[in-house]
């Protein structure tokens, strides 16, 4: 069994963290680089780097996040948002990506999964999922939550095992900053139809939020309003984690 990671997500537009609800109304919430030096202070196990920006030349100034983030860090970094292409992932891994996470560009062509874990490995190639509650099915949102598809999130997630990627990043829109806890019916039921490592995201807001989410088959936990508004540190959650016989990587003294 994996050992539980922690991992705090930068969402990143034109240069600087933001912070919103459902994807929306997004507020700065700090530096890049301080952030990311802060979180590994506090024993973060991996960091998510999203870029959520809406610009051309805001995106392509995401190489240069990239490169000074990695400056910063030891520990895996993952990297994603507007992610179109075989090349587009090997100009971040190149920048210093660990990983690379697709999302809408997958949903659209999925080839682009299986392309990226024969070209760069499983290990790098991590399937991002964004979806919602429809009528009783996880309906997928692509295009940062703007396009509803007709794809269900469980089916996907099967599919993109199938297809050779190493991870999945699952982040309900419904939750999405709202402190509300992770949506655990989607949760489980990924979880249940696909055997990779599953990333709980959106919606947490203290450490029981986040014991929910691994006992529901979660292998580590995103999250991102409660560390950027400073609620909890990532070491307060490791050493409440360890209280509750949740072992995770390092603990921070
Ligand atoms: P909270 O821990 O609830 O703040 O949310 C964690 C996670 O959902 C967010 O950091 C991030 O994945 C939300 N994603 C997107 C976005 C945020 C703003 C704009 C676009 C997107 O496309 O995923």
């Amino acid at each position: 069994m994996l050992k539980a990671r922690i991992i705090p997500c930068l969402d990143v537009n034109d240069g600087r963290v933001v912070k919103g609800v459902k994807f929306q109304n997004l507020r700065d919430a700090g530096s890049p680089e301080e952030l990311a030096a802060h979180y590994e202070e506090q024993g973060a196990d991996e960091l998510v780097v999203l870029d959520v920006s809406a610009t051309r030349q805001a995106r392509l100034a995401m190489l240069e996040t990239v490169e000074i983030v990695r400056k910063q860090l030891s520990i895996p970094l993952t990297v994603g948002g507007g992610v179109g292409s075989v090349e587009d992932a090997g100009r971040l891994l190149n920048a210093g990506a660990d990983k690379v996470s697709i999302n809408s560009a997958a949903v659209r062509n999925p080839d682009l999964v299986n392309e990226m874990a024969q070209r760069f490995g499983a290990q790098c190639t991590v399937v991002a999922i964004d979806a919602k509650m429809t009528d009783g099915q996880f309906q997928v949102l692509t295009r940062s939550g703007t396009e509803a598809e007709t794809l269900d999130a469980v089916a996907w997630a099967g599919e993109a095992q199938q297809r050779g990627a190493g991870e999945i990043l699952l982040t309900s829109f419904d939750r999405d900053g709202t402190r509300s806890g992770y949506d655990l019916p989607m949760l489980t039921a990924v979880t249940n139809a696909c055997s990779l490592p599953v990333i709980a995201s959106g919606g947490a807001n203290n450490v029981a939020h986040m014991v929910e989410a691994f006992e529901h088959g979660a292998h580590a936990v995103l999250a991102a309003s409660i560390f950027h508004d400073g609620n909890m540190t990532v070491n307060d959650v490791k050493r409440e984690l360890a209280h509750q016989g949740i072992s995770t990587r390092t603990l921070v003294s």
